[in-house]
């Protein structure tokens, strides 16, 4: 099947040494290494994502927006087969390839915060340089993708029909998310008021979705397929989500949550250095609790995903989503905790740059 797929591109599949490739959730990925070039293939998760033709023509247009606006600038967008199309579909899967971008590679783990600071302006970049692109050419690929509101609807609903034993195991994550549910307050004020614009948001800011050369500086951004309007919070809390501590999602070991206060200020770093003078000075008020609004949706679709009997992410053991709901959820503690360090941080920045000016 994998040789069908690099046929569609012309590619010889006898010249190539295919293995399976990443740590995603979602998609399925391989890289095929061959003597001159190296390619990935994805098979889209059809569950997931109904219909990939949108990602394809976002991916296409914003390619061709960035061609014409900032050449030069790396943009990971699939490659056409030979048919023309940037999609191959076979026995009812959706598979797309893109060049293997050379010498570079993608971390899980963040040991020092230049790495946080070189995804931040990677991102901050992106949406920066899409910053005037019209966002009604832009399809969703998953509508409410990030619509806090309804993830805890779709919570309630799970904890409506879930089993009596995994609602009973679930009990002390249940009672703390409806503890918390005020974080969804600020984020359906947001959409009420409109008072923050929607941009040309990547909403999957985890390391992994980073390219890396040889001396760790950035590369490019990855994994485009969740590419939509949306609001900066979600970028932002998705880095702080996934950098300020070592311990990723899939810790079990709750100690080792441990948040890094010189990860954050990387990220402001990193991120403000592009988009410092993009966010209005609302957005920017925003900042901290764009870490609240994505820990504790990730807490909130985990925990769903658990009472649901485990039908979204890839579970590797039957407590899986509920152990990272619990992870997730001790994060959001030890945030919340930090804030007034965090605050001082960012006043320190502002006194800094308003001393350099
Ligand atoms: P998922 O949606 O499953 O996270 P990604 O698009 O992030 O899939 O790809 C999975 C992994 O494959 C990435 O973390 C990265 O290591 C690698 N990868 C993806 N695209 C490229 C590319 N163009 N060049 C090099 N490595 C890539
Ligand atoms: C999924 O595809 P991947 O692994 O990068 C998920 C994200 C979650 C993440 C949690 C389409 O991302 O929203 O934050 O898992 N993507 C989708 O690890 O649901
Ligand atoms: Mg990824």
């Amino acid at each position: 099947m994998l040789h069908t797929i690099l046929k569609a591109y012309s590619l010889k599949p006898e010249n190539f040494k295919i293995e399976s490739f990443g740590s995603g959730l979602i998609n399925h990925t391989w890289k095929a290494t061959g003597p001159e070039n190296s390619y990935i293939i994805q098979r889209i998760n059809k569950q997931v994502f109904k219909e990939p033709e949108i990602i394809a023509n976002n991916l296409q247009k914003l390619d061709e927006y960035i061609k014409a606006t900032a050449a030069g600038y790396l943009f990971a967008a699939p490659l056409p087969a030979e048919d023309g199309s940037f999609l191959v579909r076979i026995d009812g899967d959706y598979y797309r390839l893109f060049p293997f971008i050379k010498n570079s590679h993608t971390v899980d783990f963040l040991s020092a915060p230049e790495q946080a600071y070189e995804a931040a302006k990677q991102f901050g970049r992106f949406t920066r340089l899409l910053g005037n692109f019209n966002l009604s050419g832009l399809g969703y690929p998953l509508r409410d993708f990030h619509n806090l509101e309804l993830r805890l609807k779709q919570f309630n609903d799970a904890l409506t029909h879930a089993g009596a034993d995994r609602k009973k195991n679930a009990a002390a994550e249940i009672a703390h998310i409806q503890q918390l549910s005020d974080i969804s307050l600020t984020y359906e004020k947001i959409v009420r008021d409109a008072s923050i614009p929607l941009r040309v948001i990547h909403h999957d800011t985890k390391i992994n979705n980073i390219l890396f050369d040889e001396d760790e500086k950035g590369l490019c951004v990855i994994d485009l397929d969740t590419v939509m309007p949306g609001y900066f919070i979600s970028d932002v809390g998705d880095m702080m989500r996934t950098y300020l501590a070592e311990a990723n999602e899939e810790e079990k070991d709750l100690d080792k949550i441990i948040i890094r206060d010189d990860f954050f200020a990387a990220i402001y770093a990193g991120y403000m250095e592009e988009m410092g003078s993009v966010l209005s000075s609302r957005e920017k008020e925003l900042f901290i609790y764009a870490g609240k609004f994505m820990i504790y949706m990730q807490a909130v679709r985990f925990l769903a995903d658990y009472l649901n009997g485990d039908i979204y992410y890839t579970t590797n053991y039957p407590e899986h989503n509920l152990v990272r709901a619990r992870n997730q959820l001790r994060l959001l503690e030890h945030y919340l905790a930090h804030e007034a360090a965090f605050k001082s941080m960012i006043a320190q920045f502002q006194k800094q740059v308003a001393g350099q000016n």
